[in-house]
């Protein structure tokens, strides 16, 4: 995935014809487009591939199961196209190193402290172990909240700086793309406040100039 604008796209629009023109809107200011089962669901795997013509395409499918499952989940995903695979930690290492082998030199990011509220309650907890697992397990980064940037410096400071951070909750969950980037991000995550505006291009514009002031 290349690391020009440092933003990522959340594609969560749920009308794939809508989906597919905010993806063209923004293509130059963005670095890739992550997808979630909201539009996986409406437009089926096969947006996949059609994406992955216009963009790299992180499949966020916080891939969470037995190791079995987990290879069968991130083996297709890979076919279908995609760059990058999202799944989560706390399965353990035995499942998130079945993800890593699935993906077969695709990169996989795995989620430590989740962005909202209700991630304090669980995630926050485990989360500094599941970054380190997620080195140990050869994992290619980490996804960790801009919702709370002591925190994203924190997992920063134990995956040390061979391991990139993609970083969602900037705009619609509070967070700041700048404050993010400061604090040990590589890439930010933004979806509302990009394809809900009136001017999806001229936001994602603004996001990826504030970034380059940096
Ligand atoms: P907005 O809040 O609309 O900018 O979207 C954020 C995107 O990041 C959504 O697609 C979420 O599913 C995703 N996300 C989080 O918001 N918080 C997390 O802790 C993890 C993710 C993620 O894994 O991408």
């Amino acid at each position: 995935m290349r690391c020009e604008t440092r933003l990522v796209l959340a594609l969560d629009e749920t009308a794939p014809r809508r989906a597919l023109e905010v993806v063209n809107e923004v293509s130059d200011h963005v670095d890739a487009v992550k997808v979630n089962w909201p539009l996986i669901l409406n437009a089926g795997p096969e947006i996949i591939t059609r994406l992955s013509v216009m963009s790299d395409v992180i499949c966020d499918f916080k891939v969470a199961d037995i190791p079995n499952t987990d290879r069968l989940i991130v083996e297709r995903t890979m076919e279908l196209g995609a760059s990058a695979v999202i799944v989560h930690g706390f399965t353990g290492e035995d499942s998130l190193r079945a993800c890593v082998d699935a993906a077969s030199g695709g990169e996989v990011y795995v989620v430590t402290e989740m962005s909202h509220p209700g991630g304090e309650m669980f995630t926050s907890i485990h989360a500094e172990e599941i970054a380190f697992m997620a080195r140990q397990c050869g994992a290619h980064g980490i996804i960790a909240p801009a919702t709370r940037p002591e925190r994203l410096k924190d997992m920063r400071s134990k995956v040390g700086g061979g391991m990139k951070i993609l970083s969602p909750g900037v705009g619609a969950q509070g967070g700041s793309a700048s404050t993010a980037i400061s604090a040990g991000a590589d890439y930010v995550i933004v979806g509302r406040s990009i394809y809900q505006s009136a001017n999806p291009a001229d936001v994602a514009k603004a996001i990826r100039e504030e970034i380059a002031t940096l």
